[in-house]
C-alpha cells in the first residue's frame, strides 16, 4: 500500500504500521498542499488590483476559512492520538520481557558498534572502565567475572534470530551518537551516561532479503544517524539475520572461541 514512498525493504513485523502512517501523513500533507496552493490562486485572481483598486476593509465575512482551519486540525489531531502516539507507546511500553527476548547490549563510541552477549547463562558479565583497552577489550570486559565467561563481543557485527524479539540496550562512551536501520524501522539515539532500550523483531533473514533484491550482497546496515565527529561517515555496523539454528551455531562458536582467546597467554 505504502509502495508509492518508495521506503527501504521492511524487515520488522512492526514497520507496517509506521509505513502506513507514513503514508497517511503524506496523503494529507497532499490535500493540504493542493488546496492551500490551489486557495493562494484563486486569492490571486479573485482580488487581482484591476478589479478593486481600492482595498476593501471589511474582508471575507465567510467563514469558509475558519471551518477548514478546524477540519484541518481535527484530522491533525487524530493523525497524533489515533496513529502516532499509540504506535510510540507500544515501542516503549508494551516490551517483550527479557525471558522471552534476545537482549544485546550495544554500545556505541566514536566510530564503532560494540556488540555485547550474554551468552548462554543470560547474564552480562561485569564491565569496568580501568579494564577497557581500545583495541582488544574496548568494553572493559572483566573475564575473570564467573557471568561473563561464555560473554559473546562483537565489532560491528550484529547477529540476530528472525521472528525473535529482540532488545538492544543503547549506550554510548563518548558523544551522542543513533543507532539506525531502516529496514527495522528503528532509529534511536545513544546518549552517553543513560542505557536506552528498544525493540524490534525482524521477520526477514539477511539471505532471503537478498533472494527478494536480486542483491547478493545485500547487509542490513547500522548507520550511524547522528553527526558524532570527523569519522562519522565511516560508522557502519551489520546486521546479520539468519535461522535461530544458524544464530546458535554462531553464538556457540564465537563463545567457544572467545574463552579460548582469553585464557591463552600467549593470544
Ligand atoms: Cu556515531
Amino acid at each position: 500500500m505504502t509502495d508509492w514512498l518508495g521506503l527501504p525493504a521492511l524487515a520488522a513485523t512492526h514497520g507496517g504500521q509506521i509505513d502506513s502512517m507514513i503514508g497517511w501523513v503524506h496523503v494529507f500533507m497532499l490535500v493540504l498542499f493542493v488546496g492551500w496552493g490551489g486557495f493562494f490562486i484563486y486569492c490571486l485572481i479573485r482580488f487581482r488590483q484591476s478589479r478593486h483598486p481600492v482595498a476593501n476593509y471589511t474582508g471575507v465575512k465567510s467563514h469558509a476559512s475558519a471551518y477548514s482551519e478546524i477540519a484541518v486540525a481535527l484530522v491533525e489531531a487524530v493523525l497524533l492520538f489515533g496513529f502516532a502516539i499509540p504506535l510510540w507507546a507500544a515501542r516503549v511500553d508494551r516490551m517483550p520481557s527479557e525471558s522471552e527476548a534476545l537482549v544485546v547490549q550495544v554500545t556505541a563510541e566514536q566510530f564503532a558498534w560494540n556488540i555485547h552477549y550474554a551468552g548462554a547463562d543470560g547474564l552480562f558479565g561485569r564491565r569496568d572502565i580501568s579494564l577497557i583497552d581500545t583495541q582488544s577489550n574496548p568494553l572493559g570486559l572483566d573475564r575473570s567475572d564467573p557471568a561473563a565467561k561464555d560473554d559473546v563481543t562483537s565489532l560491528n557485527q550484529l547477529y540476530l534470530p528472525v521472528n525473535k524479539p529482540v532488545i538492544v540496550k543503547l549506550r554510548s562512551k563518548d558523544v551522542i551518537h543513533s543507532f539506525g536501520v531502516p529496514e527495522f524501522r528503528v532509529k534511536q539515539d545513544a546518549i552517553p551516561g543513560l542505557t536506552i532500550p528498544i525493540w524490534f523483531v525482524p521477520n526477514v533473514t539477511t539471505a532471503e532479503m537478498r533472494t527478494r533484491t536480486g542483491n547478493a550482497e545485500f547487509q542490513y546496515e547500522i548507520a550511524c544517524a547522528q553527526l558524532c565527529g570527523l569519522g562519522h561517515y565511516r560508522m557502519r555496523g551489520f546486521v546479520t539475520v539468519q535461522t535461530a539454528e544458524d544464530f546458535q551455531k554462531w553464538i556457540d562458536e564465537k563463545a567457544v572461541e572467545q574463552a579460548e582467546s582469553e585464557s591463552d597467554p600467549f593470544k
